[in-house]
């Protein structure tokens, strides 16, 4: 930490965020000699898993790749015991990250940014915290990550609900006591469905409350056989390789039929290998799920098939098919239990749009069809995505200009990197990147990679400031929608879209033209001398 007597900044870089974006991104300044630290939010390190802490919380990657590839010894150390891993064992991994670079002693935890103001005089930033002394920073970097701000959801009547009430990205790090209560869930999305398939068998009595159905895929979870991992390690630099150039930033292969140039007997055939496979290998069975609605509906009619199979009451089984959405076009939830749950005596499944929640009382829920007894209610109900977390901070930039005016009709960026009027600042996977559509560490690696060269050229041409030029961000802005609306995305409500919070403006927030094609962007953007940026 430098002196601030002189104009100089304390730090060369502060990042904001420790989970896997901001653990590499501190590791990696530091090690380039650049003077770094990181604030948390949360007491430790970790970020969605210090957070997200319910049952059956578990990544929908298989950790082989959803993991850090910048160290080849931590790559060999480290081995996973489930091919999808879940909560405390990615905590503890990301635990062990910290303490084997040792990047503890440089964050500064259970502090909260407040406003991150720029001063166009020093080149610097200023940032201020809920507590503690104000910080200045030549650069911030936010690794505040795309699904950190709780949405706290307009639910009539809640608060006359006595019962316990826990969200699922805020549970309770002693654990919550479930076994035999009558529990409530309010969401079904990839939290919701994950929580639902755990607790079921624990509690008394399950209600699920379901606003929207969501198309669940299996994972076909297990353990990480010991034959596997070795084939893993013997194939890692290969597997990385694949990962930073694929579409999704996975090691598989692009899908090599369309579903519409099949005969149905092969498409089925397909349909089933894939399904067997699993996870989201699922959606590579075939090139036009995405881009047609007849391929993506002969996806949506085998699922459907396999709900109905599953599901031993038909009305229960039609509740739980969705029919307002493609499949795909919306997160889905992974998960190899959830249907069966449904088979169970002790739950059962409440449709809201049938029956609207008018209120509660001290320990019911009440429909406009009844009312349900809960000792305790889960609020699976998500996140103010993608721009959310940067927005709760008073980020002003050039000339006292605004975040939240400048993105209040939606979100700009130029490769979802850096915000024009914004000089020094960078995002890791911030809106109108891949970020959610591809592989996070991956997506996290390549853009922390690029934000240390980026910073490296800076220091080599004694620059002061960097930031991109107007003109191409509203051209990567625009072709970010562009690519979606070429996609069935375009015809989704969904948090991609900001469609789950009121009043957001709706704007597909994700890159998808492609993992791969974005980082070759990215690329030529600094092999052109930082063509859209403006160095000064
Ligand atoms: P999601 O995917 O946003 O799911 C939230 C769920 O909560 C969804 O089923 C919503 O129904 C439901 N919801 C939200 N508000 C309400 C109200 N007021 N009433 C009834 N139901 C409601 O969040 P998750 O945490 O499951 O997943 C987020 C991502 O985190 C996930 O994709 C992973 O990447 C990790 P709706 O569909 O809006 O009708």
């Amino acid at each position: 930490m430098n002196s601030s007597a002189n104009d100089q900044p304390q730090y060369d870089v502060v990042v904001i965020g420790a989970g896997f974006a901001g653990l590499y991104a501190l590791h990696r300044f530091r090690e380039l000699g650049f003077s770094a630290a990181g604030i948390e939010k949360g007491g430790d390190v970790g970020g969605v898993w210090y957070w997200n802490r319910y049952p059956g919380a578990r990544c929908d990657c298989e950790s082989y790749y959803y993991s850090y590839s910048f160290s080849q010894e931590l790559q060999r150390d480290w081995r996973w015991s489930l091919r999808y891993s879940e909560q405390p064992e990615i905590l503890r991994y990301l635990n062990h990250v910290a303490d084997r670079f040792d990047l503890r002693p440089h964050i500064r935890f259970s502090t909260t940014l407040r406003a991150a103001h720029f001063d166009e005089t020093s080149g610097t930033w200023t940032l201020s915290f809920d507590h503690g002394p104000p910080l200045t920073a030549r650069y911030l970097v936010s690794a505040m990550g795309c699904l950190s701000e709780i949405k706290t959801p307009d639910i009539a009547g809640l608060d006359d609900f006595r019962g316990e009430i826990l969200h699922t990205a805020a549970w309770p790090h002693d654990g919550a006591a479930l076994n035999g209560k009558r529990v409530g869930i309010i969401g079904t999305g990839a939290s919701g469905v994950q929580v639902i398939s755990r607790i079921a068998s624990q509690v008394g009595e399950l209600t699920v409350f379901q606003r929207t159905a969501n198309w669940v895929i299996p994972v076909w979870n297990g353990p990480m056989a010991e034959e596997f991992q070795d084939w893993v390690q013997a194939h890692y630099a290969a597997i990385r390789q694949r990962c930073f150039t694929s579409t999704g930033g996975v090691p598989f292969p692009s899908p090599e039929h369309a579903a519409l140039d099949l005969p149905e007997a092969q498409r089925t055939a397909i349909l089933e290998e894939f399904w067997a496979k699993g996870g989201i290998r699922f959606f590579s069975a075939f090139s036009d799920i995405f881009t047609r609605h007849e391929a993506n509906e002969v996806v949506c009619a085998f699922v459907r098939d396999y709900i109905r199979r599953t599901v031993r009451n038909p009305a229960v089984a039609e509740m739980l098919i969705p029919k307002d959405h493609h499949i795909g076009t919306k997160r889905p939830p992974m998960d190899d239990d959830y249907y069966k749950v449904f088979n169970r005596q002790n739950v059962r499944l409440v449709d809201l749009r049938a029956e609207p929640i008018v209120g509660f009382t001290s320990d019911s829920l009440i429909t406009s069809s009844g009312a349900y007894g809960l000792d305790t209610l889960i609020l699976a109900t998500g996140f103010d995505a993608l721009t959310g977390a940067l927005l709760a901070v008073d980020i002003c930039g050039r000339g006292g200009l605004s975040l939240r005016e400048v993105w209040a009709n939606g979100a700009r960026s130029l490769l979802g990197l850096a915000v024009a009027g914004f000089p020094n600042l960078f995002l890791i996977t911030g809106p109108l990147s891949p970020s959610v559509l591809a592989n996070m560490p991956t997506a996290i690696e390549q853009h922390v990679n690029w934000i240390a060269d980026c910073l490296q050229e800076l220091r080599a041409r004694g620059a002061r400031m960097i930031e991109p030029l107007a003109g191409p961000q509203e051209d990567w802005t625009r072709h970010v929608a562009d690519v979606a609306e070429a996609t069935l995305y375009r015809d989704s409500r969904s948090w991609y879209f900001g469609s789950n919070v009121p009043g957001k403006p709706r704007q597909f927030g994700v890159y998808v033209g492609g993992f791969g094609n974005y980082a070759d962007k990215c690329r030529q953007v600094a092999a052109s001398n930082y063509d859209g940026f403006t160095i000064d």
